[in-house]
Formats: structure tokens, sequence, C-alpha cells
């Protein structure tokens, strides 16, 4: 009967959203456009090589979305309809430190976990929930009349959440119910057009623009769509030229001549749009709002909890700098400093344990010595282990942060006196139903299989190597 599986459902998801977002959002065919086009100029100038991290048929058909829900049980809910899709939740985000202007939520990212499923179609949806209980941003009146409200309005229908539950419990649908759950996913992401209660809005709004955004309408979103490009440069000029207005600079690692590393993003500001309000005297009049965004993304190599380290003091150190140095542009800074401390070959980020790697296993490579127990930094030195870049399929919080500002326009307010609330990824998979993964075990089981399978291949034992060493 036409059975479609996860993974087909999940390509069919990723498409019939950027349909229906294009429609909504122009500019978001315009980025579409461009991201192809820069991919298909980096394919002819690379070769082979352009594909390292990632095959072009999977660069060109991947996005990720973000969507933000008020409540413990819309994001229950949430993740039983991502479940149908094959997407899971991995990692743990807390924005609401990560800037300095109020992100009152924190997130997690659902995406498929398997190899071969991300390789399939890697489609993910960084989802937030508002920290409606941290008092710093929400006074408990407000707390009060939030919980209120959620617990009142409905974001998936009973109808979407059966046909999900099927779904992920029969890993994919018949024909017919497949449309239908496509259908209905799609139209639970869709913009609507009811009228925004406009004093509850502008209340929220004057707290946090993500909490107005979240709490202050009847439904949920996607906020931005976010194509992959193999060069994020070449996109972000290209669009400028287009007339589109980027913000002003690329978040994440800047570019250089050595290997790219996690997740290089950048965006176009929220544009506004028309919409209805109500306001007190009952009356209906248009007004404006600046809710949805565009974003692009390069994604580099996983790094391992040492790279990582390495990673977060070299912003540490940009930030640094770039206080001595007030005019200089950030990306400037960043070149210098990654140029300072990362390894300019894979082959050395590899060995030095710093990034995550599969390996080939090439026995005629094998040096005489390397019969007895061996370290896979040796095995990468004679060329018998060749390392392969496992792709980074997560997100950064500090870019989140950025990210979040493209539908900012002033500060917002958060008092410092108060106590944040608890949350973490334990809570955050009580509230989810469902164990989130930390991104780390899942790439470094991923490696631990490869350095299995060259072992037998080669013949050798690898023992771990003492080499796990920093960069700087
Ligand atoms: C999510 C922002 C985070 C990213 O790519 O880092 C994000 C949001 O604005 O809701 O999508
Ligand atoms: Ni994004």
């Amino acid at each position: 009967m036409n059975f479609k599986s996860s993974w087909e459902l999940r390509a069919k998801f990723a498409q019939s959203l950027s349909t229906m977002y294009g429609k909504e959002v122009p500019a978001y065919n315009t980025l579409v456009e461009v991201s192809t086009k820069v991919n298909e100029e980096y394919l002819r100038r690379h070769g082979a090589a352009a594909e390292r991290l990632g095959s072009i048929n999977r660069v060109t058909a991947e996005r990720h979305g973000a969507i933000r829900v008020g409540s413990e049980r819309e994001m229950s809910q949430v993740a039983r309809v991502f479940a149908a899709f094959g997407m899971y939740p991995v990692g743990f985000y807390d924005l609401r430190d990560a800037s300095s202007s109020a992100v009152p939520v924190v997130s997690t990212a659902f995406r498929p976990i398997d190899t071969d499923e991300l390789a399939k179609n890697p489609f993910r949806v960084f989802t937030s929930m508002l920290a409606v209980e941290d008092p710093r941003f929400f006074s408990l009146d407000l707390q009060k009349e939030l919980t209120a409200f959620f617990d009142k309005r409905e974001l998936f229908g009973d109808e979407l959440l059966e046909l999900s539950d099927r779904a992920a419990a029969d890993g994919g649908l018949a024909g017919p119910e497949a449309d239908r759950l496509l259908e209905l996913a799609t139209a639970a992401f869709e913009l609507s057009a009811d009228p925004v209660d406009h004093d509850w809005y502008r209340r929220l709004e004057a707290i946090s623009a993500v909490a107005s955004d979240i709490g202050g309408v009847t439904s949920t979103h996607i906020n931005h769509l976010t194509p992959r490009v193999l060069d994020i440069d070449a996109l972000y000029s290209g669009m400028e030229s287009l007339g589109i207005k980027m913000i002003d600079e690329i978040q994440g690692p800047p570019g250089w001549d050595g290997p790219d590393v996690l997740l290089r993003q950048t965006s176009f500001k929220a544009l506004g749009e028309e919409r209805l309000f109500r306001h007190a005297d009952g009356s209906i009049k248009p007004g404006e709002l600046r809710v949805r965004f565009g974003e692009v993304e390069a994604r580099g190599i996983a790094l391992t909890p040492a790279g990582r380290d390495v990673y977060d003091r070299m912003v540490a150190e940009v930030d640094n700098r770039l206080n001595e140095s007030p005019g200089q542009a950030r990306q400037e800074i960043a070149r210098a400093v990654w140029e300072e401390n990362l390894p300019r070959t894979e082959a050395e980020l590899a060995a030095k344990g710093l990034a995550f790697f599969t390996f080939a296993a090439h026995p005629e490579k094998l040096s005489g010595a390397q019969t007895g127990p061996v370290t896979l930094a040796e095995l990468i030195a004679t060329g018998a282990a060749v390392p392969q870049p496992i792709v980074y399929e997560d997100f950064l919080p500090r870019s989140a942060a950025g990210i979040f500002q493209s539908n900012l326009a002033d500060e917002g307010s958060k008092n410092e006196a108060e106590r944040a609330a608890d949350y973490d990824i334990h809570r955050m998979t009580r509230i989810v139903g469902r164990e989130v993964r930390d991104p780390y075990e899942l790439y470094q089981a991923q490696q631990d299989a490869s350095v299995a399978e060259i072992s037998a291949a080669l013949g050798v034992e690898i023992v771990p190597d003492a080499v796990v060493v920093s960069a700087s």
C-alpha cells in the first residue's frame, strides 16, 4: 500500500515546510536559489573534495528549521510529532544566559540519530521552550497567566498526534495516511491568521520579543528554515549584492584556510509582515510584526570535548582582543586566533583527538613496527588509517543566541536580582518524555565503531593514545 518509511516522511516533511515557507517568506526562496548556485559553483571548482562533509544530494536537500513552544505539555507533544519523522531530541541548549538580551528559552534539537538516516535526509528542528518558571523574566503573576494561556491553547490536534504515534510505532505510514500526516504536520507550523491580542502581546514583548512570539499568539510557527551552503562567505556577499541586508557578521568560526569545524551561520533580519490585532475596545486593526527571518549555514567537522574546549577558549580570546581593539572586525581577529591555536590539517586534528573521524584502513601502509599494540596517531602518521571527517550535526548556543537576535529589536528586560530557575538536560528528558541524547556520545560511538573495524581490517590492536592534548 505504498508504505512511506520514516526517512521518506522526513524528506517530504522538509520539502513541504519549504514550499509553505517559500510562499509565506519569498526572501527564503532567494536564499535557497543563491545557496544552490553557491553549491554548484563550489562543486565545479573543488570536485570530489566538495563532498567530503556530505554528498551533494544530501547538502542540497539539507535544511534545519526552528520553532518555539510555550509549555512542557507542548514540548512533549511536538516530540511525538517529530518522532513520526524519525527525529529525536539531541543536545540541551540553555540560551537564557547566552547573550546580553533577554532570550528566555531552553532548547533541544530534533534530528535523526543514525548515520545512514542522516545521510538519507538530515532534517532537524531547533526547538525552544519558554522558560516560564524563570523569575528573572516573569513575575509570579505573569507565570500564572502564561500557564493558563498555554493550558488552553492547542497546537497539535488529536488526529495529528494519533497519526504521529502510529507512524513512530510502525516506522512509517501507508500512502493516504502519510499524506494526511504531512498535511496536518505542515499546517501545525504555518503562521496563523488569527488576530493577535494587542495588549497581551505588547506586555510580553516588553520583556522579550521571544516571549511574545511564543506566548502572545494562539499557535506556533516555523520562524526560519535554513539551507546549507558549502561556501558561506560567497553566500553572504551574494545576498548583499542582491540588496538583502544580512546581520552584521557570520556567527561561529571565521573563514580560514584550515579545516572547517562546527558550524558557521548567518541570517537576514525578520521582515515586517502585516497582521491583525484585536484591541481592548474590541476593534480589529492591522499592524505589523517581525517574526520570521532567513538563515543559512555551513557545516564543518564535529569537535571532541577536547577540541570544543580549544574552540571555547579561542572564542573567549577573540572577545578579549576585540575588547582591547574595539574597531577591528571580529572575523579578522578570529582568523588570527584560529591560526595560532588550531591545527591546519584534518590529520593533525585527528591525531590530537580534537575532532571526530571515521577511518579507512590501508594495510599496505602498515610499517614493520606496527604489529603490536599501536595508537591511532601512529596509524594516521604512516597512512594506515586515513581519517574521514564526521560532520557536526548540532548547534552552538552562542550562535543560536545570535540568531535569536534576528527578530529582536531591543534588549528586553531581565531581573538579575532573581535566581535562575533550574533547567538542564535531565529535566528536558523528563519534559520531552524521551532521552535527550548527548551529541558527544553519538559522535564518539560512530568513531569507536570505525576504529574497531579498522583494527580488524589491519589486524592490529589499537590502544588509546596519551596524546590527547590541547592545541595551545
Ligand atoms: C532558534 C535560533 C537557533 C540556530 O540555527 O542556531 C537556531 C530560534 O530563533 O527560534 O536556529
Ligand atoms: Ni537556525
